[in-house]
């Protein structure tokens, strides 16, 4: 009687073990076999049966290889969208910054002059750097002056997403594009492997209206003479560029798309896919480990955070992948704009005439900030 009850257990055993492998792969496997076909299921969801596995090491052996980046912080003119120009705060004359990108065990070396005409600083925003490297006056350095050059180096220790930024006069300079993106990869390579890639780094300005506050010359009041007086952010950019000006994403059927978020704005953005779902792999650069994976459709980033989310390209078309808090999806006030993102699939028909943007609500009205 006990061997027949063990066999059935036994039984039972191998056919719960079969039901979780098939058709998706040993989930414990992690072989690219885990990749399945999206057109077997419903579209949207074959993000649930791939397994992710971000390359980790417990020990980063170093590289050897240093990776010199020299920047410099100015003022730019910038077009945050057609006809919007802005005097921002750059790096190198660019909203964001140019990403930083190296391997796990690099010796980084950031050779930062400041062209401002106030102090700054950079700090390496989730890096594991040396304390004298944060960029944090008065704690870990002085306020590098204007015309003053500083060296940052550190070896870089994890891989990940991450981001820099001042960490001086913060407000006034951040909002103004003093930022970048900066990715660690890792030298163990990550399962599977991902077909595209993309990233989006939100911020959001206070501007003035247009016409209004222009100074002498003609040129446009940066946002910064405002910080402080009026906190209504009124435009918001991926990569610095509000929508119709931000870049559509080209994705075909089948492919397997890594998305790194980063949102250095003073504000959370849910961040809304249509027609996927898609898996949390990583949060501020630290890999979540597959099975505590989660699948949604609409992921609160933030400030300070980063997300890195993957989707499977399953379901044909042009979607959209934008902030739903809606006063995020307007450009002063005028929808469509700000922080929407395009995924056209190749071979998706073009876009009908863009509707008219419509006027809505004054941006300003009291009680109505974002
Ligand atoms: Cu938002």
């Amino acid at each position: 009687m006990t061997g027949r009850i063990l066999t059935i257990a036994i039984i039972l055993g191998i056919a719960f073990l079969g039901v979780r492998a098939w058709p998706w792969g040993m989930p414990w496997a992690g072989s690219p076999a885990a990749r399945s076909d999206p057109g077997d299921s419903v579209p949207g969801t074959a993000i649930n049966d791939l397994t992710v596995r971000l390359g980790t090491a417990k020990a980063v052996r170093p590289t050897g290889r240093t990776r010199e980046f020299t920047l410099a912080a100015r003022k730019a003119t910038w077009e945050l969208a057609p006809g919007k120009i802005v005097q921002a705060l750059t790096y190198n004359g660019t909203v964001p910054g140019p990403t930083i990108r190296v391997t796990e065990g690099d010796t980084v070396r950031v050779v930062l002059k400041n062209d401002l005409d106030q102090e700054t600083t950079i700090h390496f925003h989730g890096l594991h750097v040396p304390n004298s490297m944060d960029g944090v006056p008065p704690f870990t350095q002085a306020p590098i002056k204007p015309g003053e050059t500083f060296t940052y180096e550190f070896v870089a220790s994890h891989a990940g997403t991450f981001m820099y930024h001042p960490h001086i006069n913060s407000v006034e300079q951040i909002d103004n594009g003093l930022y970048g993106l900066f990715i660690i990869d890792p030298q163990q390579p990550d399962e599977p492997k991902f077909d595209r890639e993309f990233s989006m780094v939100l911020g959001a300005w206070i501007l003035p209206a247009d016409g209004q506050h222009q100074l002498p010359g003609g040129e446009m009041m940066p946002g910064a003479a405002v910080v402080g007086m009026n906190m209504n952010y009124n435009w918001f950019t991926i990569n610095g560029k509000a929508f119709p000006a931000t870049p559509e994403w080209i994705v075909k059927r089948g492919d397997v798309v890594r998305v790194r978020l980063v949102n250095i704005s003073n504000l959370a953005h849910p961040m809304h896919l249509h027609g996927h779902d898609f898996k949390v792999v990583a949060k501020d650069g630290e890999p979540v480990r597959p099975e505590l994976q989660q699948v949604m459709n609409t992921l609160t980033v933030n400030p300070g955070e980063t997300y890195d989310i993957v989707f499977i390209a399953d379901n044909p078309g042009v979607w959209v992948f934008h902030c739903h808090e809606l006063h995020h999806t307007e450009n002063d006030g005028v929808e469509p704009g700000g922080l929407v993102q395009v995924i056209r699939y190749e071979g998706a028909p073009a876009a009908p005439a863009q509707p008219q943007a419509t006027p809505t609500m004054p941006a300003r009205m009291p009680g109505m900030g974002h």
